[in-house]
């Protein structure tokens, strides 16, 4: 595959996509959703990987849709190609995906991160919705997951009045999981990425719907979910070798999600 905007490599059961559009810091245009598309389809299908991370560079992680490519577009013509409708399918994989962000995460790009399934940064980041100073509004989720992640107020003020937040308020606020410092970012996320992708997929990836399902329904519902999945799971053979495994006193060996491969 010939990526013109990303960079792919794979390693110990994780596929790291980099984001590589260094000369516009990483600005989403639509090459490079598809891109990360294209590439999370590849990592997706293959039965070997078990965990996705997505990064940039030190500088940016992405600072933003692609302001240069938006300029001219007309409102029939983004309502017609429902733009940036393509980047809802980051958020719907079933594998888990991990933002690694150093330096900006702004506009498009903290929506970005947002889709993710978790955020580690590095003490560097600067997380920020700006899309109003430039006679717009986030619309890739900003207004949504923003305040999901760490409330109205927050939210309400950041995307009114465009104002970075650092790494520090970014972990004291609940947005990243942890802050690093930016040499140690890449190794310490493609560690956890790892140890994620030894656990059991099928395990993960209901895990991962399970969550999110909180986001969408009562708390009756998301506990008949989750009961209906732990169910599910004794069907699998992850939870005979789990279970056996810690009985037997040596370590699992899960392979059931993980020796398919599914042709689309
Ligand atoms: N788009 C295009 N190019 C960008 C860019 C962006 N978002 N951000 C930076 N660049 C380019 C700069 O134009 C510059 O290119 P040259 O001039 O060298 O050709 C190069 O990257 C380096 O940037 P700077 O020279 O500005 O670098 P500095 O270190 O001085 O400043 C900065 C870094 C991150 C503070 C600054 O670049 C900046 O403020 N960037 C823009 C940040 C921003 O406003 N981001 C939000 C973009 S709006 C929608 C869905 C989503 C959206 C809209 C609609 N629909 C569903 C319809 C989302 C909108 C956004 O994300």
């Amino acid at each position: 595959m010939q990526w013109q905007t990303i960079l792919l490599q794979q390693h110990k059961g994780v596929g790291l996509i980099t984001l590589n559009r260094p000369h516009a810091l990483n600005a989403l245009n639509n090459q490079l959703i598809i891109e990360i598309n294209q590439a999370l389809d590849l990592l997706e299908k293959d039965p070997t990987i078990g965990c996705m991370v997505l990064t940039g560079s030190e500088k940016a992680f992405a600072a933003g849709a692609d302001i240069k490519e938006m300029l001219d577009l007309s409102f029939p013509q983004i309502y017609l190609d429902d733009f940036f409708s393509l980047a809802d399918r980051i958020a719907q994989r079933r594998k888990p995906l991990i933002a690694a962000v150093s330096g900006y995460a702004l506009g498009g790009g903290c929506e970005l991160a947002l889709m993710c399934d978790f955020i580690y940064c590095a003490d560097n980041a600067k997380f920020g919705l700006p899309e109003v100073s430039l006679g717009v509004l986030p619309g890739i989720g900003g207004t949504q997951r923003l305040t999901l992640a760490i409330g109205k107020a927050k939210a309400m003020e950041m995307c009114l009045t465009a104002r970075q937040m650092d790494a520090q308020e970014a972990e004291q606020t609940g947005l990243v999981v942890r802050v690093f410092p930016a040499e140690q970012l890449l190794a310490q996320t493609l560690q956890a990425a790892e140890k994620i992708a030894e656990k059991s997929l099928t395990a993960v990836m209901m895990i991962k719907e399970s969550i999110n399902r909180a986001f969408e329904v009562s708390l009756a519902e998301g506990l008949r979910f989750e009961r209906r999945i732990f169910h599910s799971v004794f069907a699998d053979a992850d939870q005979k070798e789990g279970m056996r495994a810690f009985v037997d006193k040596r370590p699992a060996q899960f392979t059931s999600a993980k020796g398919h491969h599914h042709e689309t």
